[in-house]
């Protein structure tokens, strides 16, 4: 009505007598016209003015609100419960909002002020009171927010008289826990009746794989299965274990693989459950594995046979992945822990300690390494995908697990995420996505790709931040875990491919790519581990419902009749070319990570326990 009014032509008076000066003829037929207003018809103008503005002015506070990047100056590592403002619900918001981040990224390349890191008591044995535990996120009495006050002895259990203390866990809580129970299920179901005692399942052709002959699926479950409550499925897995795993086979095995997967998988068995025959394997295992030590410069050779414990370099190359030598630390030395024999421990700290005296770009360290020489392979890539990965998060994990008792592991992970902002990280064109590229060729060359194994990067930031590491680090986490996310959500199939390209390219306008080789996707979990790191840390559900959404392509792509299969090719709905394979760490890691990231509690204390690569749950010790 006021529009209407207020364009209404002005009509008499001398246009020069009421013309200000400076103001064009529209402008002054509007005074005019005010000038012509009665004092209430001014009043009620003044009134549709003031509205307006207190409308326009709210709308642009909600939306900047939702668009706000995480104010870390606010955030609280002792708060876990606490929402995060990251609340970035769909893509065009968080487009937006890139923009602003870009600040906040350019921050991060400056060194990091150590002054500003948190020191957090050291926690005490994973099994002992809250006592000396100030300063930590301890658990409600009332047990609402961890499973620790569930730690208890179970009379029920058959094998009650092998076990010291174990874990108690609820079984799935809300609807979301009950379909990944379901999904373990169906997995597992398959697994039992097509592929027993073999390491993986063809769920297609209804028949096994075997990779060492391990029966990798039954041990990389075990962990998973007690978390879930699936007793009776536990039982079985742990009779298998007892009665038929027999590590004396003459069989060469890779020695990192069978670190994490079953040397891990066993220790996480015996500290949920307690049951200390998986010490005794593990014991026996871990003995076997030593032999990979037994290079000239105890860097441990890529493979081992287990009868005769002789390590030996792989058939494809005279090196060793600089990440598999360094992702064994956690496992030896927690197997020293439950042994009381320090062979195991100081045979792996000995190896991270001869990587941190090598010559490295900035932290970061090529992806293959020697194991006669000690040396790194000159010009080799620098990635944090493939064969680099876990170096870094064995970095800090090792420093946790250690009670933070050792600086130089510290360090190392500290110099290294400066280094990865320096040198690998870039953003897309045109959305300003971050992504962490490679370099090739001794620093040479940059290429724009990352692997999905990238993905654990947002999961060991956080859980850095949370240890008292610089909060610069958990932007670079949730910026790039939204990256990782798009991978997902932009398949059509909502599955990433193995490996993406990105681009640079202004006349392009796709943030990023995928090579037809490179368009499989193994039923990987580093995306979700980072989805539920960011989610325990900052309680932004949004990381749920993320995962969820990667859960239902799951479920839509990978799932058939007898479990659940890789897939070839996520670009296309209709054509996704299933492998006929069920990979171990899917029950391990995948559905483990699913499940925890859809808890209304907190499942497992991060304060007590670190899990290694391979999601297997190991306590935390200060020594
Ligand atoms: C797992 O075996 C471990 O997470 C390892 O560190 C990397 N690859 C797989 C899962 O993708």
């Amino acid at each position: 009505m006021a529009a209407m009014y207020l364009a209404t032509p002005p009509t008499g008076g001398s246009l020069e007598s009421l013309q200000p000066r400076g103001l064009n003829s529209r402008t002054v037929s509007l005074w005019r016209t005010w000038k012509r207003l009665s004092r209430c018809q001014r009043s009620i103008c003044y009134m549709i003015i003031t509205v307006l503005a207190v409308i326009v002015l709210y709308s642009y506070m909600m939306r900047d609100e939702a668009m706000r990047i995480p104010d870390l100056t606010q955030y609280d590592p002792k708060a876990p419960e606490m929402p995060l403002s990251a609340v970035l619900d769909d893509d065009t918001r968080q487009k937006k909002a890139l923009n602003k981040v870009e600040r906040v990224h350019n921050a991060i390349q400056v060194p990091v002020d150590e002054k500003q890191n948190m020191a957090q008591e050291a926690v005490d044995d994973y099994h002992g009171d809250d006592d000396d535990n100030e300063g930590v996120d301890a658990p409600e009495e009332n047990g609402n927010d961890s499973n620790q006050a569930g730690e208890d002895k179970d009379d029920d259990d058959p094998h009650n008289g092998q076990q010291a203390k174990s874990l108690k866990f609820e079984g799935p809580q809300n609807e979301r826990q009950k379909a990944v129970v379901e999904a373990f299920q169906h997995a597992w179901k398959g697994y039992r009746t097509y592929a027993w005692g073999h390491d993986h399942l063809r769920p297609i052709s209804k028949s096994a794989q075997n990779w060492f002959g391990l029966g990798l699926t039954i041990v990389d479950s075990l962990d998973t299965m007690w978390i879930m409550n699936l007793q009776s499925e536990f039982r079985e897995a742990r009779d298998w274990v007892e009665s038929t795993l027999d590590f004396g086979v003459n069989k060469d095995v890779n020695f990192f693989e069978t670190t994490i997967r079953v040397l891990g998988g066993l220790l996480g068995a015996f500290h949920l459950s307690g049951d200390a025959m998986f010490v005794d394997k593990a014991k026996d295992l871990g003995d076997r594995l030593m032999g990979a030590f037994s290079s000239p410069t105890g860097i441990p050779y890529s493979d081992v046979n287990l009868r005769s414990s002789r390590g030996h370099v792989p058939q494809w190359s005279s090196d060793s992945s600089t990440s598999e030598v360094s992702t064994i630390q956690l496992e030896f030395r927690d197997l020293s822990r439950c042994t009381g024999i320090n062979t195991y421990e100081d045979a792996a700290e000995n190896v991270s300690k001869k990587i941190h005296d090598l010559p490295k770009t900035e932290g970061l360290v090529p992806i293959f390494i020697n194991a006669n020489t000690g040396k790194f392979r000159a010009q080799s890539t620098i990635t944090l995908g493939a064969r680099g990965d876990s170096y870094y998060e064995y970095l800090l994990k090792q420093w946790i697990q250690t009670g933070k008792t050792q600086e130089y592991l510290k360090q190392d992970y500290v110099t290294s995420i400066q280094g990865m902002n320096h040198r690998l990280a870039k953003r897309t064109v045109p959305n300003n996505l971050l992504y962490f590229g490679e370099i090739l060729s001794g620093g040479r060359s940059f290429k724009p790709k990352m692997d999905e194994l990238t993905c654990f990067l947002p999961g060991t930031l956080a859980l850095g931040v949370h240890n008292g590491l610089s909060k610069d680090h958990l932007v670079i986490a949730e910026e790039l875990a939204y990256t990782c996310y798009l991978t997902f959500a932009r398949q059509p199939t909502h599955l990433a491919a193995e490996i993406t390209y990105f681009n640079s390219d202004s006349a392009s306008q796709m943030d990023f790519y995928v090579k037809s080789n490179d368009a499989h996707y193994l039923l990987r979990p580093e995306t979700i581990e980072g989805l539920y790191y960011l989610y325990y840390f900052t309680g932004n559900t949004t990381y749920q419902d993320w995962g969820w959404k990667i859960f239902q392509g799951i479920e839509k792509y990978t799932k058939v009749r007898n479990g659940y299969t890789t897939i070839g090719n996520v670009k296309n709905a209709v054509d996704i070319r299933p492998k006929d394979m069920m990979e171990s760490y899917f029950l391990g890691e995948t559905l483990k990570y699913l499940y925890l990231l859809f808890a209304d509690r907190h499942e497992i204390d991060l304060d007590r326990w670190v899990f290694n690569t391979e999601a297997h749950p190991l306590p935390i010790r200060s020594y």
